[in-house]
C-alpha cells in the first residue's frame, strides 16, 4: 500500500521528524493501513484504531528502544509495529512466519517483553525499569495499560510495588471504557468518576506546566508545589487511588490530541516520582463500524472493509452450545450460575448474561479470582460454571488446586479454546490444561468431540470437573453416535492395532481408520482419571498409538502409556503430541499436520509408511 508519510517512517526517529501539522495525515494513513490489513488478515482492530495518536505521541516523546514502551496484552501494538520498522512486513500480520499479533522481543528490539495475556505490563515494565537503573543504563520504561487490563489483580500488585519508591517509571492508562465488552466492576465506575470530575487535576496540570516554563524559579516552585500537594489536594479535591499508590496522577487527557499527550509525557518524565497518565480514547476511532460496535471489532476474522461485518451473524459452535445449555440448566435450577473473566461473548454467555442477570458474573480480567469466587459460590450451595479459555485458566492453577479441589467443591470449569488455536500463536494455545489439571487429585476431565456430548456432560456432571472443548464447530458425528457415561468408547474393527485419542482428534482417527485395514479407535470420553477397564482393553493390542492435541510432557498420553507399561502389557506404544515447544501462529490444520495429528499422518504412521 502506498502512503505518502507512513512509507517514509523507518523508525521512531522519523516519527519525531514529522511536522506537527502533518500528524493528522500520518494518523489517517495509519488508520487506513490498519483497516485494510486487518480486514484481510484478521486480528485486533478496534483497540488498535483507538491508540493511533497515543502511539505516535509516545514515539515522539520517548526514544524506543532506549525507553522501553510495553503495551499490556499487546493486542493494540500494531501502530507501534508500523512505526518501528515493520511497516513493510505488516501484510504478514498473524500469518505463519509473519509478524506476530502481539509484542515479540525476537521480532524487534522495540518489543521489550513478550505479551498476550493481560494485566502484567506494569510488573514487567517496572522490572525493566529497575534493571536499567541497576545497570546504569539511560532511559525509562512506560507501561501502556487498558482500563480492562486494570481489572486484573496482578496490576495492583505491581502498582503497590512500583509506587513505593522514587523513579520516573511511567504508566499510561488507556481508558476507553471498554474491555472486550463494556468494562465492568467498581473500577469502571471509579474511572468514570475521575473522568467526569477532572477539574482539580486539570488545574494542577496547567499550573505545573506553566510553572515549568518559568526559567530558574519555575522548577523550584514546582518542586515545592509537589511537596505541599497533599494539603492542596485535600483542600480542593479528594486524592485518587493512583495517588494513594504513590503515583503522580496526570490527566485525564484527550488521547487523540498528540500535542496534549506530548506535554504530559514531558512533565511525567521530568519528575523523580512514578507517574500515571490517564488517557481517554475511543475504541474503534475513525472507522464508523468499529466505533459503533467496538465489541464486535475487538478481534475479527477477515471481512469486507467497505461493507463492514455482519455483527448479528451467529454460527453454531462449541461456545454457543455451551451457552445455550447453561441457559437451559439455569431455567430449571435456580442455583445455576455462570462466571466469566471478561469473555462474555467469546464464551457464548451473552444470552445467559441477558436472561439470568443476577446469576451471571463478569468479574473482569481476573481468572484467579473467578475460580475462587466460583468455589465460594459452590461452597455455599450454588452450582457455578466458570467458562474460560484454556490458556487464561493457566492464571488460576493454584486457585483450582487450593480453593476448589482440596475441599472438592462442586464447580464446573468449562474450558473453551482447548487445543491449538491458530493465529494468536504461542501465548493463546490451549495445549496445557489437560496436563496441569490432571495433576490435581479428584479432578475429573472430559473432552467432548461432539455437541451432544458437551450438552450431556454439562447436564449430568455435578461434582468438581473440567469439560474442555475447542474453538469452532464440531466435526460431523458418526451416524449412530450418542453420548454415553462410559469413560471411553471403542469404535471396533478387527486387528491388533489401536488408535487412542480424545476431543476433536477423534474425527481424524475415525477418518484414518476408514482408510486403514483393521484398526480400532478408542475414544477417551473422560481423559482423567484413566480407567482400569481401559488398560485391560489396550493390553490386548500389539500396537497402541496415542494422539494428543496437547503438550506431551505430563499429558494424558504419557500417563496412559505409563499405566500400560506398569500393568506389564507387552504392546508397543507410541505417542504423538505437542513436543517440547511453544506452538507458533499458524492455521490449526497446518499445526495438526506439523505435529502429525491429522488424519493423513495417522494413516502414514499406523500403516507403517512413516515412522516420524
Ligand atoms: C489473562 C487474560 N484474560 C483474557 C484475555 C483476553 N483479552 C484480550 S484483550 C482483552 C480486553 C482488554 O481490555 P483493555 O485492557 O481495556 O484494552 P482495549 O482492548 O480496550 O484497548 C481481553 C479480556 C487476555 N488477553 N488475557
Amino acid at each position: 500500500m502506498e502512503y505518502q508519510l507512513l512509507n517514509q517512517i523507518r523508525g521512531p526517529e522519523d516519527v519525531k521528524r514529522v511536522p506537527a501539522e502533518q500528524l493528522p495525515q500520518l494518523c489517517a494513513e495509519i488508520r487506513d493501513c490498519l483497516i485494510q490489513t486487518v480486514s484481510k488478515t484478521g486480528g485486533h482492530l478496534a483497540s488498535n484504531l483507538g491508540v493511533v495518536e497515543l502511539t505516535v505521541a509516545l514515539h515522539r516523546s520517548f526514544s524506543s528502544p532506549q525507553d522501553a514502551i510495553l503495551f499490556d496484552v499487546g493486542h493494540q501494538c500494531y501502530t507501534h509495529k508500523l512505526l518501528t520498522g515493520r511497516a513493510d512486513r505488516f501484510s504478514t500480520l498473524r500469518q505463519e512466519g509473519g509478524l506476530s499479533g502481539f509484542m515479540r522481543p525476537d521480532e524487534s528490539e522495540h518489543d521489550p517483553f513478550i505479551t498476550g495475556h493481560s494485566s502484567n505490563a506494569i510488573s514487567a515494565a517496572y522490572g525493566i525499569y529497575k534493571a536499567k537503573t541497576l545497570r546504569g543504563e539511560a532511559g525509562t520504561a512506560v507501561a501502556v495499560v487498558g482500563d480492562g487490563a486494570l481489572t486484573g489483580g496482578m496490576a495492583y500488585e505491581a502498582l503497590n510495588n512500583a509506587g513505593s519508591g522514587k523513579s520516573n517509571f511511567i504508566i499510561v492508562l488507556n481508558d476507553n471504557k471498554m474491555s472486550i465488552s463494556r468494562n465492568v466492576g467498581a473500577l469502571a465506575r471509579y474511572l468514570n468518576l475521575i473522568r467526569t470530575r477532572p477539574s482539580y487535576h486539570r488545574f494542577k496540570l496547567r499550573l505545573e506546566h506553566a510553572l515549568g516554563h518559568v526559567p530558574l524559579i519555575g522548577k523550584q516552585v514546582r518542586r515545592s508545589l509537589f511537596r505541599s500537594k497533599t494539603m492542596l489536594k485535600n483542600a480542593i479535591y479528594h486524592s485518587n487511588i493512583f495517588e494513594g499508590f504513590g503515583f503522580n496522577y496526570l490527566g485525564p487527557v484527550d488521547g487523540h490530541n498528540i500535542e496534549k499527550l506530548e506535554n504530559l509525557f514531558e512533565i511525567a518524565r521530568e519528575q523523580n516520582r512514578p507517574a500515571l497518565i490517564h488517557v481517554l480514547t475511543v475504541k474503534g476511532k475513525g472507522y464508523s463500524f468499529a466505533e459503533n460496535s467496538p465489541k464486535h471489532y475487538h478481534g475479527v476474522s477477515p471481512f469486507d472493509a467497505e461493507e463492514g461485518m455482519d455483527v448479528d451473524a451467529t454460527k453454531e459452535s462449541f461456545s454457543s452450545v455451551a451457552g445455550e445449555t447453561l441457559c437451559e440448566l439455569a431455567k430449571d435450577d435456580p442455583t445455576v450460575c455462570a462466571v466469566t473473566a471478561a469473555m462474555t461473548s467469546g464464551t457464548g454467555l451473552s444470552d445467559f448474561a441477558a436472561t439470568y442477570k443476577p446469576r451471571f458474573f463478569d468479574v473482569g480480567i481476573a481468572e484467579a479470582h473467578a475460580v475462587t469466587f466460583s468455589a465460594g459460590l459452590a461452597s455455599a450451595g450454588m452450582r457455578p460454571y466458570f467458562v474460560v479459555y484454556s490458556s487464561f485458566l493457566q492464571r488460576g492453577y493454584d486457585q483450582v488446586l487450593h480453593d476448589a479441589a482440596i475441599a472438592h467443591y462442586p464447580l464446573t470449569l468449562c474450558i473453551d479454546r482447548a487445543g491449538i488455536v491458530g493465529d494468536d500463536g504461542e501465548t493463546h494455545q490451549g495445549v496445557f490444561d489437560a496436563a496441569f489439571l490432571s495433576t490435581i487429585p479428584g479432578m475429573e476431565i472430559y473432552s467432548p468431540t461432539y455437541y451432544d456430548e458437551l450438552r450431556h456432560l454439562l447436564r449430568t456432571k455435578k461434582t468438581l470437573c473440567a469439560i474442555r472443548y475447542p474453538r469452532g464447530a464440531q466435526p460431523t458425528p458418526p451416524a449412530d453416535f450418542a453420548p454415553c457415561d462410559d469413560a471411553f468408547t471403542c469404535f471396533e474393527r478387527e486387528g491388533k492395532k489401536a488408535i487412542v485419542t480424545y476431543g476433536r482428534l477423534v474425527a481424524n482417527a475415525l477418518d484414518a481408520a476408514r482408510r486403514l485395514p483393521d484398526v480400532t479407535v478408542v475414544k477417551l470420553n473422560r481423559i482423567h482419571p484413566l480407567d482400569e477397564a481401559l488398560i485391560a482393553l489396550l493390553r490386548d493390542f500389539s500396537d497402541v498409538y496415542f494422539f494428543e492435541e496437547g503438550i506431551r510432557s505430563g499429558g494424558i498420553a504419557e500417563q496412559l502409556a505409563a499405566l500400560l507399561y506398569a500393568s506389564g502389557a507387552g504392546c508397543r506404544s507410541r505417542i504423538y503430541a505437542i513436543p517440547d515447544v511453544f506452538v507458533p501462529a499458524m492455521p490449526v490444520e497446518r499445526a495438526l499436520r506439523r505435529y502429525r495429528l491429522d488424519a493423513d499422518s495417522m494413516v502414514e504412521i499406523v500403516s507403517g509408511t512413516s515412522h516420524g
